[in-house]
């Protein structure tokens, strides 16, 4: 399948566009995962080297995300996948300071899809409303994402905090996002690092089982 007909729509924030060509590849029965990232996401991309360059001001680049949602939107029935549910809480955002939302919110509708419980706290979430959230709702995971550098730095207060503080709950804490990595995720203490939705899916069902393991004993 040859995407770049997303590409050109996504970066023209063509959302009526996107919709069309996202649509194609579905009817055209492309792998939805693949379309995701080798369209939609690829694109974005695209309009972040135009930002970096400076081809791109902010209004650009918020229009091209903006459209890049609209195709989000239809294949987001055919990324949720159906079979066995898991079983579990999760509580998720992005961090203090960062409002990018994009990429938190297909870990959430994948985690969704998994059969997980999410608790979607939103974007520019500050670690003591992780923590809250956490302790009400009785979750068993804090996952985190920061697209920015600056912000990354959020992470590791929130599990700091959590680790202080719910010395009664058994919690794990997994974090994504452009700029962090399993290197990062290892220095700050988090239990994982996934680098993309379906990874962080992966995962998740990984560090529930290890409470499973846990709650035996
Ligand atoms: Co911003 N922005 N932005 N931006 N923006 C980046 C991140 C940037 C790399 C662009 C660039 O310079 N090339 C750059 C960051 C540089 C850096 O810190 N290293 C940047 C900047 C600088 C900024 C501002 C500071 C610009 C300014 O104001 N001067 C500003 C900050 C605002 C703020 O947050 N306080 C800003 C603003 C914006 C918009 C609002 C215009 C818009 C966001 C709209 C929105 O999200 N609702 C925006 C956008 C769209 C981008 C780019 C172009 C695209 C991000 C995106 O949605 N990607 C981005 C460039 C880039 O990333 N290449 C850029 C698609 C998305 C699906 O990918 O989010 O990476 P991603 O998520 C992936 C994985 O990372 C992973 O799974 C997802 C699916 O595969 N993942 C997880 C994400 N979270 C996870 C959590 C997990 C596991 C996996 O577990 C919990």
């Amino acid at each position: 399948m040859d995407f770049r007909k997303i590409h050109e729509a996504i970066i023209k924030a063509d959302a009526k566009k996107v919709m069309e060509e996202t649509k194609k590849a579905v009817d055209e029965n492309v792998d939805p995962e693949e379309t995701l990232n080798q369209g939609l996401i690829v694109a974005m991309h695209i309009v972040g080297e135009k930002f970096s360059t400076g081809e791109f001001f902010l209004p650009e680049m918020l229009h091209s995300a903006l459209a890049m949602k609209e195709g989000v939107k239809l294949l987001k029935p055919l990324l949720i996948a159906s079979g066995a549910k898991a079983k579990g809480r999760i509580v998720i955002g992005t961090v203090k300071g960062d409002l990018h939302d994009i990429g938190k919110n297909l870990v959430a509708m994948m985690l969704e899809g998994a059969g997980f419980e999410v608790i979607d706290l939103g974007v520019d979430v500050s670690p003591e409303d992780f923590l809250n959230s956490l302790r009400e709702n009785q979750a068993q995971v804090c996952a985190m994402s920061a697209l920015l550098t600056t912000t990354m730095p959020n992470m590791k207060e929130t599990i700091d905090l959590v680790k202080r503080e719910l010395t009664d709950q058994q919690i794990r804490t997994i974090i994504g996002g452009a700029v962090v990595s399993q290197k990062y995720a290892d220095d700050i203490g988090a239990d994982a690092f996934a680098h993309d939705a379906s990874a962080a899916v992966k995962r998740v069902k990984d560090l529930i089982r290890t409470l499973a393991a846990y709650n035996t004993y």
